[in-house]
């Protein structure tokens, strides 16, 4: 019997359907991820690695599930980036600035005041620079996903309203666990302490420091006006968060599976992006009906600050290495020029 050409190309359609739908059961394994983050539940991090979860619970039909497990439950973000080397957690998210130790050219995104606005934080973090340092982790241990926004930092404290660079003299601020942080508070004269994310909110309550910085965000998800005063805005650097798998983990995946949290965290940058920049636009508002006393870095000290640092900078660059420290500046200049 002769089969008409659309049946028989019907047939054909209905058994690559079926065969795809057969490698697809198999390639999706019944799988538990545990993704842990610092922040707690209710913040711009725990949203997206909700809606990461869904994406990922959506594309496998429910066999690879996403624990999103936050208040940095499973250890601080270095704590949990040992846990993703050695196979014992899959997922995270953290910012950058904690991965320097491991990989040092994390440090460029560091730089204070290296990007103007949140277009040119994406345009040079989502393009070939920005795909060249995140890939320096594989070697390491851990496979870097995507980068999302935690956003422009900006200082609070007890003391005093920051007017003027001299006014952070004597104030003992938190800093994340990183030499350029170190140094660059340092370098505008303040009395800068190194600590883990999960431990900040206890040491502003209990006086032992007495400041920290972080973007709006984060100071309203975690509460941080409960416990200070003042609130400089001075957006002194970008920092972005970034999405990490073990990569002990990784290489026991499927090209199916790969692509399905590959997939899922685009999705998830698009989203975190949004959301993050939204709260952020009306955070001021929220703060100062929280009872901080909110002022404006003046443009002038900002300039004085940007002065002091250039010397940060060398060592940021020697860091790096030249090459990545000229690539990014470029990279900036033409996200800039666009
Ligand atoms: C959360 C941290 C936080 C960061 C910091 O785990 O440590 O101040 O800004 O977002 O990664």
């Amino acid at each position: 019997m002769r089969i008409p050409f659309a049946l028989a190309s019907l047939m054909a359609a209905v058994t690559t359907l079926a065969a795809t739908g057969q490698a697809l059961a198999q390639d999706f394994k019944p799988r538990i991820v545990r993704f842990g983050y610092g922040l707690v539940d209710d913040s711009n991090q725990g949203r997206a690695v909700r809606f990461f979860a869904k994406e990922v619970e959506k594309a496998t039909g429910g066999k690879m599930k996403v624990r999103a497990i936050g208040n940095a439950s499973l250890g601080s973000d270095t704590q949990m980036q040992q846990a993703l080397i050695g196979g014992a957690q899959e997922m995270m998210v953290g910012s950058t600035a904690t991965l320097v130790g491991l990989s040092p050219e994390m440090a460029v995104w560091d730089t204070p005041f290296l990007f103007s606005n949140a277009k040119e934080a994406d345009v040079v973090l989502d393009g070939p620079v920005g795909e060249k340092v995140k890939a320096t982790l594989e070697p390491k241990g851990m496979v870097g996903l995507v980068y999302w926004e935690n956003g422009f930092r900006n200082l609070t404290n007890n003391k005093r309203p920051i007017a003027k660079l001299e006014d952070l003299a004597d104030v003992k601020l938190r800093v994340m666990q990183n030499n350029v942080f170190l140094d660059s508070f340092k370098a505008l004269g303040a009395n800068a302490v190194p600590l883990p994310f999960s431990e900040l909110f206890t040491a502003l309550e209990t006086k032992a420091v007495d400041g920290q910085e972080n973007p709006f965000n984060t100071v309203l998800s975690s509460k941080f006006y409960e416990v200070q005063k003042y609130l400089t805005v001075s957006n002194h650097v970008y920092s972005p968060w970034i999405v990490t798998v073990s990569k002990k983990w990784w290489d026991t995946l499927s090209a199916a599976e790969k692509k399905v949290l590959q997939d899922a965290a685009i999705k998830s940058r698009e989203f975190e992006r949004k959301d993050t920049r939204e709260e952020a636009a009306k955070a001021l508002a929220d703060i100062k009906a929280k009872g901080m006393q909110v002022n404006e870095l003046p443009a002038a000290e900002a300039g004085r600050m940007r002065d002091k640092l250039t010397a940060v900078n060398t060592g940021i660059a020697k860091t790096v290495g030249q090459g990545t420290w000229d690539e990014v500046q470029a990279a900036v200049k033409q996200a800039r020029a666009a």
